[in-house]
């Protein structure tokens, strides 16, 4: 039985005291041994940023990767091996700024992996500029005069994309948020958990506090996450009550079965010839 200790790094984490981060990252850990996933089993690719140190501080395997590409990197990575269970730990700048345009082909591709987005509306590592998802008139040190874009809603784009589990939970509540990365992991296709994360030293507006008294829980009030136009609804629905939990589900083709050549297994069960492909490169 896979246990705690199995993940435990003996790397010193340097987010800052009462970082949202915490919170995911506790929760990552209790969903990684409740689905009994040992640590050789799993593989975690992430970007740049403090979102995307999270990997450092579990003992797996890890990539970490250029600003914004981790989904692309995950997306190989699965197709090389279909065994790996496939965590991305994204900051929101990192996904839908930098890695926008990864982001929109990989939501269209639905690739089997678990996306975890720390959504704390700014950028943090580089301390505290507005990011995609700031809402609109947000003062920051950068944006002195308040934010001049409006605020970029990925669960919306994602459903509009056709993804197939959409989900936001926040990092102050460990045991639901366990219970969505566990819902996401089980999934087959792109399971997207756009987490709210406070940034304890940068966001001063969107804080434990803040979130506390707006979430609301789509379980309990009997959401269907079978119903896309519902889910659309809720989807953009931020302000006085804020929806936490799966808006949408259903089961489609993922990525690697819609593949031909994958169909005879992952890369790394195939036999390499060197002499057809030594063939192969004598023609072109
Ligand atoms: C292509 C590119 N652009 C910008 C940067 C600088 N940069 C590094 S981290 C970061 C912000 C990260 O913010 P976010 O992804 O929201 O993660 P957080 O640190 O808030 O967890 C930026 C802009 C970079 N490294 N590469
Ligand atoms: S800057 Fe914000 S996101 Fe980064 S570690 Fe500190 S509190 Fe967390």
């Amino acid at each position: 039985m896979v246990s705690l200790k199995d993940y435990q790094s003996d790397i010193d984490i340097k987010w800052c005291p009462g970082c949202g981060n915490f919170g995911i990252l506790a929760a990552m850990k209790d969903a990684l041994v409740s689905m009994n996933i040992a640590p050789e089993k799993l593989l975690i690719i992430s970007g740049i940023g403090q979102a995307a140190n999270t990997p450092h501080y579990l003992k797996c395997n890890m990539f970490h990767t250029l600003h914004g590409r981790a989904l692309s990197i995950a997306t190989g990575a699965k197709i090389a091996n279909h065994d790996l269970t496939v965590v991305m730990n994204c900051g929101d700048g990192d996904c839908y700024g930098e890695g926008g345009n990864h982001f929109i082909s990989t939501v269209r591709r639905n690739p089997d992996l678990t996306l975890l987005v720390h959504n704390n509306k700014v950028y943090g590592l580089t301390k505290g500029q507005a990011s995609p998802t700031s809402d609109l008139g947000m003062v920051t040190k950068m944006q002195h005069h308040g934010v001049i874009s409006e605020s970029f809603s990925p669960l919306t784009v994602a459903l509009a994309l056709g993804a197939g589990f959409v989900a936001r939970g926040f990092s102050g509540d460990e045991k639901h948020l366990s219970q969505l990365i566990q819902e996401g992991m089980k999934y087959k296709g792109l399971s997207l958990i756009d987490i709210m994360q406070p940034c304890v030293s940068f966001n001063t507006v969107n804080t434990f506090a803040w979130y506390k008294s707006r979430a609301y829980y789509l379980e309990e009030a009997n959401h269907d996450p079978g119903n896309f136009e519902k889910a659309l609804e809720l989807s953009r629905q931020w302000g006085d009550q804020i929806p936490v939990g799966i808006l949408y589900k259903k089961e489609k083709p993922h990525f690697t079965d819609r593949i031909h050549s994958l169909k005879a297994g992952s890369l790394i069960s195939r036999t390499y010839n060197s002499a057809k492909l030594d063939q192969f490169l004598a023609r072109i």
